[in-house]
């Protein structure tokens, strides 16, 4: 096969968020392959050529083609990289389709090449004609994913404390931030695929450091004070980092599982800074530490029944993550099984868990203005989980359109409906905004009381600020560029009106490459919005920032260290939950 180059690769393989696996041009090659169930012509042509004696091993699963135990573990590593974020380590199924031996089998081997080749409409990414998968991993991932799958190793506590180092010692830190930069306008940006965080000044817009952290860090989460900063690898690695030092530095590390990619740190009153916590999809836990050093105090398990159907669930993965404003509690998604926890963290030696119900595939999500209610979606389920903090229940679930997805969403005052929160949605162009207000305007809480069309679906995130009028919503994963390298903005005193769009990718003037425009995040004055041009690997990428009153463009942020730039978090909006 005929492969890109990696930055094309990687930009490509960086989209992959969902999957599916109804793709109907497919079926008809696996019918045509019905007097070989399972059994495509390459592998009733294929002869092993071991060249090693681990090679001689054979995988068997009943039912399923053969493989060596050398393809086997390449495939493990592939689907662990590639698949496990959507399908889950052991293929149950979450934002992508189940894909367990009693499924994979009955599709057989060609129809899983053509999947894993051409990708699908629901959302499953072409791993092969994009040039990340070769013809001959296709065919050992179409394989592999008829026998049962490895499970992974649990990670417990004397894995992690092997990998928990604090390289600055608390009293070893400075007692003053030791620069004249303002911490509350610095911004921690991921760059996803060289597997750092970028600290920009909010002010100058300078590079203040890029430093080492976990793998494709997913998100940073300030602490309350806004000292340090909390990164989460995709490779489960939390990263603390000191805001105070010159420049900061990566003061405490700690490893939480093999895959997660959710961590906060508490936030109520006489807790301050005090606890972190991290979420794993693998091993299916979290993780509270002390906030000063990362050390692991509690680990607890997330395996249970589901919200619904109360079967036993192996893999319930941690998803969002918020710290409560309104008890010394974390807030726990838990995907698979639908469930929110109330992790009440004011003694670890007694640990208090609440569970809510909500609805299966929990994700992301944001408080409302008042920091009272947290809005989460249960995306396949295609609701809104309405947490109250306070009284500490399950508020509403809200029905949305298909496959809601709001990042931390955005609070707005609508003209009409008064305060609202907003979420746009992977499936979709519809933007769907619930009313918040269930004292003042009753009739509207808990309801979508308007829809409004985005550019298209492939929507990632909205966002706003309490200073702005603006709504802004990208289309990070909408197929044309068109559409993926513009963003749509609206006037919220007339929301009625046209949406304006801008072309952030072309001011970027980032050169080839997919140059997907994602996640609007505003400075602390709430005056400018910056957005990553995200590119591929080897290609330039660049943050580009417009000024929120004009609309136009302020500056572009292009540096050879900025590779790969999605997530932005200011430490000021972050830490206060400023949306
Ligand atoms: Fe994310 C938030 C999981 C793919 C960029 N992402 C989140 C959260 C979860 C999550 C659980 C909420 C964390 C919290 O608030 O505590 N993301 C996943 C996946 O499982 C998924 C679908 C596939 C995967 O394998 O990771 C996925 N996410 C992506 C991307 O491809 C994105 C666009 C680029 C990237 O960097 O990987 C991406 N996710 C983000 C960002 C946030 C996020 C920027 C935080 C948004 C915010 O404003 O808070």
């Amino acid at each position: 096969m005929n492969r890109p180059n990696r930055a094309v690769r990687s930009a490509l393989s960086a989209t992959a968020l969902c999957a599916g696996l109804a793709l109907p041009s497919a079926m008809s090659l696996a019918e045509e392959n019905a007097d070989h169930p399972g059994i495509s012509q390459g592998e009733l042509s294929y002869q092993g050529a071991p060249t090693d004696p681990g090679e001689l091993k054979r995988v068997i699963t009943p039912g399923a083609p053969d493989m060596t135990q050398a393809e086997f573990d390449l495939a493990t590593k592939l689907y662990f990289e590639r698949c496990a974020g959507c399908h889950g380590v052991l293929r149950k199924g979450a934002t992508g389709k189940a894909l367990t031996p009693d499924i994979t089998q009955q599709r057989g081997t060609e129809f899983l090449k053509v999947l894993i080749n051409y990708g699908s409409p629901a959302g499953m990414p072409n791993w092969g004609t994009s040039g990340d998968f070769s013809d001959e991993e296709i065919d050992i991932m179409a394989r592999f994913l008829q026998h049962e799958p490895p499970t992974p190793p649990e990670f417990g506590m004397p894995e992690m404390l092997e990998t928990w180092k604090v390289h600055v010692p608390v009293e070893e830190r400075p007692g003053k931030p030791q620069h004249d930069y303002d911490i509350d306008n610095i911004f921690a940006v991921t760059l996803r695929d060289s597997g750092e965080v970028a600290l920009i000044d909010g002010d100058s817009k300078a590079i203040i450091a890029v430093l080492k952290t976990g793998y494709a860090v997913h998100i940073s989460r300030p602490s309350h004070s806004g000292r340090y900063v909390f990164t989460i690898g995709r490779d489960a690695k939390v990263d603390m980092i000191d805001l105070y030092m010159n420049p900061p530095q990566v003061v405490a590390t700690i490893k939480v599982g093999l895959e997660a990619r959710s961590v906060e740190t508490s936030k109520y009153k006489g807790y301050e800074d005090k606890i972190a916590i991290a979420g794993a999809y693998w091993p299916p836990q979290y993780v509270l530490m002390d906030g000063g050093t990362l050390e692991p105090k509690k680990i607890v398990s997330t395996r249970g029944m589901t919200v619904d159907t109360q079967e036993y669930h192996p893999e319930p993965r941690v998803a969002a993550i918020v710290a409560s404003h309104e008890h010394p509690e974390f807030i726990v998604n838990l995907k698979e099984t639908g469930k929110i926890l109330l992790v009440n963290y004011s003694n670890l030696d007694a640990l208090n868990v609440t569970t809510l119900e909500a609805a299966r595939f929990l994700h992301d999500g944001g408080w409302d203005s008042t920091k009272r209610y947290f809005l989460t979606a249960a995306n396949k389920s295609n609701k809104i989980a309405v947490v109250d903090a306070k009284d500490r229940e399950i508020e509403a679930l809200v029905d949305a359109t298909e496959t809601p997805h709001p990042g931390r969403g955005a609070n707005i005052k609508d003209p009409k409906y008064g305060p609202v929160w907003v979420t746009s949605a992977l499936g979709n162009e519809n933007m769907s905004f619930i009313g918040t207000d269930p004292k003042r305007n009753k009739k509207h809480a808990w309801k979508v009381v308007r829809t409004l069309k985005a550019q298209g679906g492939g929507s990632l995130f909205v966002k706003t600020h309490p200073k702005s009028d603006n709504l802004w919503v990208d289309n990070t994963l909408h197929p044309s560029p068109a559409v993926s390298q513009t963003i749509a903005v609206y006037d919220i005193n007339n929301l009625d009106g046209e949406y304006e769009v801008l072309p952030i990718a072309e001011w970027a003037d980032v050169g080839e490459g997919p140059a997907r425009v994602v996640q609007p995040e505003y400075n602390a004055a709430g005056d400018e919005v910056w957005f990553s041009v995200w590119n591929g690997k080897d290609q330039v990428s660049a943050i580009v920032v417009v000024d929120d009153k004009t609309r136009e463009l302020k500056a572009v942020i292009k540096d050879e260290r900025l590779i790969t730039p999605t997530g932005k978090f200011n430490v000021y909006n972050t830490r206060n939950d400023i949306y």
